[in-house]
C-alpha cells in the first residue's frame, strides 16, 4: 500500500516533468525522458500533502493559505491564468471562502488547475465512502475552481486515484456509476468505445480532447491509464497526446502510479526528479496516517 501512495506522488511529478517539453504540441510526438523540473501540477499536488498531512484532514483555510505561500515562495513555476491573480486577491484581503475565480471566469474557472493537484485527496479518502471523498474534492477545488465542471472533474481524477490504490478491478465500472455531469458522462462511454480498438492518437484527441478544461484533458489522461500496460508505457502515451501535456501527464501519473506501484517507476525517471525525496516523505505520513484512521 505504501508503494502505491509513492507510486501515486511521485507519478504526479514524473508525468508532469515528462510532459513539460511537450506542453502546446500540436504534433503526436514521444519523449522518453524527464526535465529537470516539475511545474505547478506537482507544487500544488505537494501543497495539497502538506495541508491534509499536517491538518489531519482536510482544512479548508489551511490549504488556501499553503497554497498562496509555496506559489508566492516559486511564483516560477508555470501557474495557468487564474489562480496567481487569485492568490494576489488573497493577499491584499479578498476572502478565500468567496470563490474568488467567479471574480475571473463567469460562473467560474473549469480548468483542470484543481484535478492535477487532487491526488492526495484521492490517496486520503481511498477507503472512506465516496460522499466524503466527493465533498473533500470539492472544498480543495472551491479554492480557486468552482465551476461544476472543475469540481466534477477532479472529482473524477481523485476517485480514479482511489480506484487504483485499491487496485479495483471494475475500475471503469465504478467511475461510471461515479460520474455525474453529461460531459463527462459521454467522455467516458466514448472511452470505452476507444478502448475496443485500437485508435489513433488523432483520434484520441479529436474524442477526448487534450485541453486545458477539464473535461478535455482528465477523461485523457485516465484513458491513457487504461490504454496502456505499464507505469512508462502510460506516462509516454499521455504525454505524447500534446496539448496540455504535462498536466494530462501528471494525472495519468497519478493513477498509474497508484496502480502500479512505486517500483513500476523507470529509475532513470526517479533518480532524475527533483525533490523525489520530499514527494516520497510527504506520501509516507499520508499513509501513515490513513492507516491509523
Ligand atoms: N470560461 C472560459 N474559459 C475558461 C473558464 C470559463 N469559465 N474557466 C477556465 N477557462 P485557470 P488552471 C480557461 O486560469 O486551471 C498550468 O499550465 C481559460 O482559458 O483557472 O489552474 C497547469 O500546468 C483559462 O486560462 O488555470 C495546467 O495545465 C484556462 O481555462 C493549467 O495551467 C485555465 O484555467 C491549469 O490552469
Ligand atoms: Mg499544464
Amino acid at each position: 500500500m505504501i508503494s502505491r501512495f509513492k507510486g501515486s506522488l511521485l507519478g504526479v511529478a514524473a508525468g508532469d516533468a515528462l510532459g513539460v517539453p511537450r506542453e502546446g504540441a500540436v504534433s503526436l510526438g514521444e519523449v522518453r525522458d524527464i526535465s529537470s523540473r516539475y511545474t505547478d501540477d506537482t507544487a500544488m499536488t505537494i501543497g495539497l500533502a502538506e495541508s491534509l498531512v499536517e491538518c489531519r484532514g482536510l482544512d479548508e483555510e489551511h490549504l488556501a493559505m499553503r497554497f498562496m505561500c509555496n506559489y508566492e515562495r516559486e511564483p516560477w513555476r508555470g501557474y495557468g491564468g487564474g489562480p496567481p491573480r487569485i492568490f494576489h486577491l488573497m493577499r491584499n484581503g479578498a476572502a478565500w471562502e468567496e470563490e474568488l475565480d467567479k471574480r475571473l471566469y463567469p460562473g467560474g474557472s473549469f480548468g483542470n488547475g484543481s484535478a492535477m493537484r487532487v491526488a492526495p485527496v484521492g490517496l486520503f479518502y481511498y477507503c472512506a465512502p465516496v460522499e466524503e471523498l466527493r465533498e473533500a474534492v470539492r472544498l480543495s477545488s472551491c479554492i480557486t475552481h468552482s465551476h461544476p465542471l472543475a469540481v466534477e472533474g477532479a472529482a473524477l481524477e481523485a476517485y480514479a486515484v482511489a480506484l487504483a490504490v485499491n487496485g479495483e478491478e471494475k475500475f471503469l465500472e465504478k467511475l461510471e456509476k461515479f460520474v455525474g455531469e453529461d460531459i463527462f458522462r459521454s467522455k467516458i462511454d466514448k472511452m470505452k468505445e476507444l478502448l475496443k480498438s485500437r485508435p489513433g492518437k488523432q483520434e484520441v484527441v479529436r474524442e477526448l480532447g487534450h485541453g486545458i478544461e477539464a473535461f478535455n484533458s482528465v477523461p485523457t489522461a485516465i484513458f491513457s491509464f487504461l490504454y496502456c500496460s505499464s507505469f512508462e508505457e502510460a506516462l509516454i502515451y499521455a504525454v505524447s497526446l500534446g496539448g496540455d501535456a504535462d498536466t494530462i501527464g501528471a494525472m495519468c501519473g497519478a493513477v498509474a502510479g497508484a496502480w502500479w506501484g512505486e517500483e513500476s517507476i523507470p529509475s532513470r525517471w526517479k533518480d532524475n526528479l527533483e525533490n523525489r525525496g520530499y514527494i516520497e516523505d510527504l506520501a509516507g505520513r499520508l499513509y501513515q496516517l490513513v492507516s491509523r484512521k
